[in-house]
């Protein structure tokens, strides 16, 4: 099946018990039994329950893995999958990640004994150099949130081959439209489905992709054991998003290309950062592991003026300065204080996420109007 016939078909048939052609909401915490144990295949609904089923189903499709677990945000999927480690266990992370997965590692995981280094993932041999005998996991950002680095999927994992080392990718950046990291060696792949799957803006969700069966059943304990599941509603807008997923990623690509081409020619902008420019230090890897470029862009100014930038977030009317990026609305954000508040100042600079750093999540308006917006913001700088 390919990509735009999985997004509606993978995974997802008419209710069995009623024909209805839309996954029903089963709004239920539990199921009638009929004798003890002998029922039909749901007991209690943070175990299973079957608008989930039908969502974890279609990922699983989607990433072309085996299974899929949901969870109730992107941070406590990836919650689960630091879980399948020991205290005294090492984790390699790109230094450049969304600044959740950063503090959710050094404020929380590192309590329990799981040791994190955070190297440039830019270039593949920083991680060979930082593995030891308790590395256990590689966790990849790509593209990366919010400088938009690109790291070579297949190259970090021919890193880890052999040596007992899970690699995780965070897909959230991509969603599976532009890149299917299992298919490039990775065991591992997390979406906060709250952005380009649910695309609307409108849920809260997140996922984990896997391809092992051995791998999958201590993520099904994990996920039971521990309980961070979605509600049915929820998994029922991610499923209504991801039908146009492909539709939705194509046409924001295209008005990320076009935004990004504007602001690099624009006198009161400083570095552009968008893998589709040929410039691009990772260029080439972007063509050659996703689809498109994606529809994230990051700038600063070429004054770097924290107070400017603030300027520039207040001035855009179609831009909503928000957290989140990936639903249908374009989104301005300001990383350093919202985002990636959570890193040390020092830790920020040495990736280039200066004070006048402005991220976009490009939508799917007309791009006319987006650069219209984003010149009435920039010209009284
Ligand atoms: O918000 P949540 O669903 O828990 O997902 C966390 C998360 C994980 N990975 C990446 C790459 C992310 O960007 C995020 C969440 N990011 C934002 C809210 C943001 O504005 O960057």
């Amino acid at each position: 099946m390919k990509f735009a016939t999985k997004v509606i078909h993978a995974g997802i048939l008419p209710d069995p018990a009623t024909g209805a052609v839309m996954t029903p909401i089963y709004q239920t915490s539990t199921y009638a039994q009929e004798a003890p144990g002998k029922h039909k295949g749901y007991e209690y609904a943070r175990t299973q329950n079957p608008t989930r089923t039908v969502l974890e189903e279609n990922l699983a499709a989607l990433e072309n893995g085996i299974r899929a677990f949901c969870f109730g945000s992107g941070l406590a999927a990836m919650d689960a999958i630091i879980r399948l480690l020991e205290p005294g266990d090492e984790v390699i992370l790109s230094n450049d990640l969304y600044g959740g997965s950063y503090r959710q590692m050094v404020k929380v995981h590192a309590r329990y004994g799981v040791v994190s280094h955070f190297v440039d993932m830019q270039d593949p041999k920083n991680v060979a150099a930082a593995i030891n005998d308790q590395t256990k996991l590689i966790w990849i950002e790509t593209p990366t949130n919010p400088m938009l680095q690109i790291v070579d999927i297949e190259a970090v994992c021919q890193q880890a081959a052999g040596k007992n080392i899970l690699v995780c990718v965070d897909n959230t950046f991509a969603s599976p439209y532009l890149q299917t990291p299992l298919d490039l060696g990775a065991d591992l792949v997390l979406h906060s489905a709250t952005k380009y799957l649910g695309g609307h803006s409108d849920v809260v969700l997140g996922a984990v992709i896997v391809k092992d069966t051995a791998i999958a059943e201590k993520l099904a304990f994990l996920q039971n054991a521990i309980g961070a599941v979605p509600g049915p509603q929820d998994c029922f807008l991610v499923l209504r998003g991801i039908k146009t997923l492909h539709l939705r990623v194509e046409r924001a690509c295209k008005n990320a290309r076009k935004v990004a081409k504007f602001l690099n020619s624009h006198p009161k902008v400083g570095k552009v950062n968008y893998p589709g420019f040929k410039e691009h230090p990772q260029h080439k890897i972007a063509k050659k592991q996703m689809r498109d470029y994606g529809a994230m862009v990051s700038f600063d100014l070429l004054k770097d003026s924290f107070d400017d930038a603030v300027k520039v977030l207040s001035n855009t009317q179609l831009f909503t300065l928000a957290e989140s990026l990936g639903g249908v609305e374009s989104l301005i954000g300001h990383p350093a204080s919202m985002t990636h508040a959570s890193i040390p100042r020092k830790e920020r600079l040495k990736v280039g996420l200066t004070d006048s750093l402005i991220r976009l999540s490009v939508g799917v308006e007309d791009v006319d109007d987006l650069i219209d917006d984003l010149e009435q913001a920039l010209v009284n700088l």
